[in-house]
């Protein structure tokens, strides 16, 4: 697929975007039932989180099986329905694929502890004596496994055993998974922690690039892709790594990290929060478009299902930094990810201590961590049910599997459908400006030095009037920057001798 095209991909969390059967759990149906909502916003592509059959320890990251949806979310007749509404209207389905890691309750697993010398002997990773190395989630990597007498690798979970991608017909069968769903019509994979396929547990070492090239090489080699978009989840890479990978069309698209650590001490994990300082902002995303800035592309993403809102994180929920968040984030060069409830502003929100869901959260509590951090960075708060009505009773006519609460009125699609000039409207109107102008989609970067609150660059294609793109990073009102033409969108309904707080718009440069 030509990844410059694409305007923009909407993330769902199938778990928390709509309930069709009141169980408080979002469901397939309830993804279909909202397709004309997302064909209103113009997106072009679902990236669904896991929806395969799952044990849940992970929230569908420890898949059991890759080829059959999980009856929390439907069966496979809602998801062909799904692939098919979707592209009635143009829209693309993306499919999450976990290929470091399975669910220790995949047949393959299972084989694999009772069986050393059978097929599945060699899927997983095991060891008689374990190494000390910490896995994501907390505690060590290995685990053991009394069945099989060996210690088994986890980069996560311990119910989320790793792939062992050295053996070919690991490679093999998750070749087939890709096939597989190419076969039933998906346009795209996003593929979860992808650089760790070709980690090197003995030197506990988590990348190695050339081995992790290779593997993945082969794998999308094995299945026609020029019509899909490939989307790397590898926090790991350089920025020249990563142009490898798309310079290959291994990857068209990598998600990196670092902004969304702007508010991590550095180097002590996510937990250990800092101060975010705006400059940081600039200077970080500056660092990554311009090693993008004559080739490749970034991805483009404020939050996710693991990253709680940036709004709450940075701006203390302020609905005019969401709005100049949005028109800076559309005015960069690469692919717009919109996760959602982005687009009504959706807070962190709150969550009764007793609430919380998410295993990685749980695992830091009972390590002592603190309930500060955790509203902050903890999962859950990503994930809390969409906000379709002023509670979440439109997302499910049952009690949510998330509770939660939000105090910020207006915040949600009923009442943004009828303001014009919401933040809905926005990412509306930045959506459609994308779809149309190549500037936007194909213009190289050119940062404009600025004081630090003001971050201001351009767009360029020879030959054509540039693009300017303004945000004003900070509450303070600034004065106008030199250059700035006839408006082509903006945060304000009309222009002021000032740069307001957290004003941003697009505009044409002279
Ligand atoms: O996340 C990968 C990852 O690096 C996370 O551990 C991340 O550091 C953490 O979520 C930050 O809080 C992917 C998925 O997106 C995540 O939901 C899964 O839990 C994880 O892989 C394991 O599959």
């Amino acid at each position: 697929m030509d990844a410059n095209k694409v305007s923009t991909v909407y993330q769902i969390y199938p778990k928390s975007f709509q309930d069709s059967d009141g169980d408080g759990v979002g469901d397939l149906q309830g993804v279909i039932s909202r397709l004309d909502y997302l064909s209103w916003l113009g997106v072009e592509m679902i990236w669904l989180n896991p929806v395969y059959v799952s044990p849940g320890y992970d929230n569908g990251y420890d898949v059991a099986d890759y080829t059959r949806i999980d009856p929390l979310f439907g069966s496979m007749d809602d998801m062909d329905e799904l692939i098919r509404e979707a592209d009635n209207r143009g829209i693309g389905i993306m499919m999450d694929i976990v290929a470091n890691h399975t669910s220790h309750q995949h047949e393959w697993f299972l084989q694999s502890e009772r069986d050393p010398e059978g097929a599945y002997g060699n899927f997983y990773i095991w060891r008689d004596t374990p190494n000390e190395w910490s896995s994501f989630f907390g505690g060590g990597t290995w685990t053991y496994s009394p069945i099989r007498n060996q210690y088994y690798f986890h980069a996560f979970a311990p119910e989320q055993p790793d792939l062992n991608w050295k053996n070919e017909y690991v490679r093999k069968e998750m070749a087939e998974v890709l096939a597989f769903w190419v076969e039933r019509g998906v346009t795209g994979f996003r593929f979860d922690v992808i650089d760790l396929i070709g980690k090197d547990v003995d030197r506990k070492q988590w990348l190695d690039f050339p081995l992790m090239r290779r593997y993945l090489k082969d794998l999308v080699a094995q299945v026609d892709t020029s019509s899909l978009l490939l989307v790397g989840e590898a926090g790991g890479l350089t920025p020249d790594e990563i142009l490898d990978l798309q310079r290959d069309s291994s990857l068209d698209v990598v998600f990196n990290f670092e902004v969304c650590a702007l508010d991590e001490q550095g180097g002590q994990g996510k937990w250990k929060l800092a101060p975010f300082e705006p400059s940081r902002l600039k200077t970080t995303l500056d660092t990554w478009q311009r090693a993008f800035a004559m080739e490749g592309r970034n991805s483009l993403f404020w939050n996710n299902h693991d990253q709680p809102r940036v709004i709450s994180r940075w701006y203390d929920d302020d609905e005019r930094a969401a709005k100049m968040l949005a028109v800076l984030l559309y005015g960069l060069k690469g692919i717009p990810f919109l996760y959602q409830g982005e687009e009504v502003g959706m807070t962190n929100g709150l969550i009764a201590p007793e609430d919380y869901q998410d295993i990685e959260t749980l695992n830091y509590l009972k390590a002592g961590g603190t309930l500060d951090a955790v509203r902050m960075k903890g999962r859950d708060h990503a994930r809390i049910p969409m906000l379709w009505g002023e509670g979440t009773d439109s997302f499910s006519t049952g009690t949510p599997w998330l509770q939660s609460a939000h105090n910020e009125a207006g915040r949600n699609v009923a009442t943004m459908c009828t303001d014009e000039t919401s933040l809905l409207y926005l990412y509306r109107e930045l959506i459609a400006l994308r779809r149309t102008n190549q500037l936007l989609r194909d213009g190289a970067y050119e940062l404009v030095p600025t004081e630090e609150r003001l971050y201001v660059y351009r767009r360029i294609i020879d030959g054509e009037p540039p693009l300017l793109v303004v945000a004003n990073l900070s509450q303070d009102t600034l004065p106008l920057p030199s250059g700035c033409g006839e408006r082509l969108i903006s945060t304000e309904k009309d222009e002021a001798p000032m740069l307001r707080p957290f004003e941003a718009f697009i505009c044409y440069n002279f």
